[in-house]
């Protein structure tokens, strides 16, 4: 025996309770990758300060000033890490039908051969921590367990913001829990001699993964969204599939609780593609008076339907993981006091005092800024000083707005589907039934945004806006959602909303405030559930009528704007519905189908 084989076996023998499967598991990948120790973490808070200053001293975080921001941290990555990898992310389904249209799909027996040829020794030099966590209160009636295996410290302390980490999860495991493995490396492994870089990883990525033996594989990338596999890896791509597996849903949702005047509570959750506003609608606090919202969760659900006919959901996450550029006190007061301390931010500025700063959170920009990259800013070379899709990192818990019972299933009566749409899109419309909402939600279009690598702003489909996150095939996940609903009480299941923010004006201005002033659209939604509100039927559903979301300083000429059905454009766009069908092939439900023949013949007969 090496003394490095000597070593993991201390720790794994250090490791009580540990249910052999588990220690024979991590055995064998420490075996594969060869790390210098292997820390089993239970995320204490010894744990954790040890680590952040391990982590400051390494030279990869940057502890803030603790006198204006508290227990935070800066993290800068490479610039060619800074986002999700579409492109490298692949569904190794063992058919490709499975994989479907819509996804990366490689034969999972070749990809394991190629995944061990990258993880052969690629740990060397560093630690691997072994990070026990569950989606959901641990032991929770939705909840899920899983162990992710990583040699980021960065994505340890993250994992132990966004999760429920520790022993209770071992327990869980040993009492005879289902787990998800994932394994994690940023693929730098450091030979004697090497310098450590403050943000370690590969040019080559690999985010994988196996759908039937819920297995993730992620190499190359310490940014969030590939690096923190209990996020989009687990509780969307392969929770979608155990979902489908077991009649229930993971999907890339915020899950809010919207109160009225009169104290009746409304649960409400809202499909948005990455980056259009999930997290600031999460944390909405309404200027309606009397009107309240309590934030459950900015960016997953697993939705669930119960005995009672009703679809319940909870949100799986512990933190959130939101976008900073753009969230100001205007945008977004209840995220600014969130962040206040005890955040990890990564690829934001920092101020000459040792704080923190992003485009859009002042109108003007503090002197002496140092830019993501760890330049002097120069705020006339034209490139910002936050990337854009700079984030936070930050426990639920911290958001003055989250309810009390976050993590708890909550009844749904409402579900949104929304986009970043400058044209054609309404601000809201309401869907005549469930199968008219699936046929929303799997027509949701959107302009791309930071959030994944490659251009901005290109309108693409992106069905449910689980596009970059669907486990299985798309046609699939659509027939699945119409056989949830079949197992709906028709009086309670959730009513279903298009909604667009974004709409533009001739001049490209926003049409719509947005932010605080959402909450019309929601009070409007409120009222439809209740019985109370009325709608002007067209074309495409049902709209408000103007004086019942009527804004401040947004007149007449606009509001009528926003709720406009234009005829040439919804001509071109159920064209374009018509080719996204065409596209995914064989499995398209006849439902869907017959939604879109219906929309053609609904658009002809209103505009001629
Ligand atoms: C996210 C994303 O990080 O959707 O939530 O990219
Ligand atoms: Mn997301």
């Amino acid at each position: 025996m090496t003394m490095l084989d000597q070593r993991h076996e201390e720790k794994l023998s250090a490791a009580a309770g540990v249910p052999d499967a588990l220690a024979e598991w991590v055995a064998a990948i420490a075996a594969h990758t060869r790390p210098d120790r292997v820390v089993w973490w239970t995320g204490t808070p010894a744990e954790v300060s040890t680590l952040q200053d391990e982590l400051v001293a390494e030279g990869k975080l940057i502890r803030l000033n603790p006198e204006l921001r508290p227990e935070s941290f800066l993290a800068r990555s490479t610039p060619d890490d800074v986002a999700r990898v579409e492109s490298r992310t692949f569904i190794c389904s063992e058919s490709p039908a499975d994989a479907g249209p819509t996804n990366n799909w490689r034969e999972p027996a070749g990809m394991r051969a190629e995944l061990s040829a990258r993880f052969a020794g690629c740990m060397r030099g560093r630690t691997l921590y072994v990070v026990p966590f569950s989606m959901g209160p641990v032991g929770g009636p939705l909840s899920r367990v899983g162990v992710q295996l990583t040699d980021s410290g960065y994505a340890v302390l993250s994992m132990e913001i966004m999760t429920r980490t520790g022993a209770a999860v071992i327990a869980e495991i040993a009492g005879g829990a289902d787990w998800v493995r994932a394994i994690h490396s940023v693929g730098a492994p450091l030979l004697p001699g090497d310098e450590d870089v403050a943000w370690p990883c590969n040019p080559d990525k690999y985010i994988v993964q196996f759908p039937e033996t819920r297995e993730i594989w992620s190499f190359g990338s310490g940014y969030g969204g590939n690096a923190l596999l209990a996020k989009k890896c687990f509780a969307l791509r392969i929770a979608s599939v155990q979902g489908r597996d077991e009649g229930w849903l993971a999907e890339h949702m915020l899950l809010m609780r919207l109160i009225s005047p009169e104290g009746r509570a409304f649960h409400i959750a809202g499909a948005f593609p990455s980056a259009c506003g999930k997290t600031n609608l999460a944390m909405l606090r309404p200027d309606l008076p009397g009107w309240r919202v309590e934030t459950l969760g900015d960016d997953i659900a697993w939705l669930r339907p119960g005995a009672d006919g009703r679809l319940w959901a909870i949100n799986p996450e512990a933190g959130f993981f939101g976008v900073a550029p753009g969230t100001s006190a205007k945008t977004n007061r209840a995220a600014i006091e969130m962040l206040a301390s005890h955040t990890i931010f990564t690829n934001v500025a920092l101020t000459a005092e040792g704080d923190v700063w992003w485009e859009g959170l002042t109108d003007t920009p503090p002197a002496g800024l140092t830019d993501w990259r760890g330049n002097a800013w120069d705020a006339d070379a034209g490139t910002p000083a936050a990337h854009p899709n700079a984030r936070f990192t930050v426990a639920a818990e911290r958001c003055p707005t989250a309810a009390e019972d976050i993590g708890e299933a909550v009844p749904v009566d409402a579900i949104l589907f929304g986009g970043r749409r400058a044209d054609t899109v309404p601000l809201v419309t309401e869907a005549r039934g469930w199968e008219h909402g699936v046929y929303l939600g799997a027509t949701i279009a959107s302009e791309t945004t930071a959030a994944a690598e490659g251009a901005t702003g290109v309108v693409r489909r992106d069905p449910f806006a689980m596009l970059p996150f669907c486990g299985y095939h798309v046609a699939d996940h659509w027939a699945h959602w119409l056989s949830i609903g079949r197992g709906l009480d028709a009086e309670l299941a959730p009513r279903m909303y298009r909604v667009n923010w974004f709409r533009r004006d001739t001049e490209r201005g926003f049409l719509w405030p947005g932010f605080t002033e959402n909450a019309r659209v929601l009070a409007w939604i409120a009222g439809r559930i209740a019985g109370e509100a009325e709608a002007n039927e067209t074309a495409i559903g049902a709209v408000p009528l103007a004086s019942d979301i009527a804004a401040e300083g947004v007149s007449a000429e606009r509001l009528s704007q926003l709720l406009t059905v234009d005829p040439v454009e919804w001509r071109y766009e159920v064209e374009r519905e018509a080719e996204f069908f065409g596209g995914v092939g064989g499995r398209l439900p006849v439902e869907l189908s017959a939604q879109l023949a219906e929309a053609r013949i609904r658009i002809a007969r209103a505009f001629g």
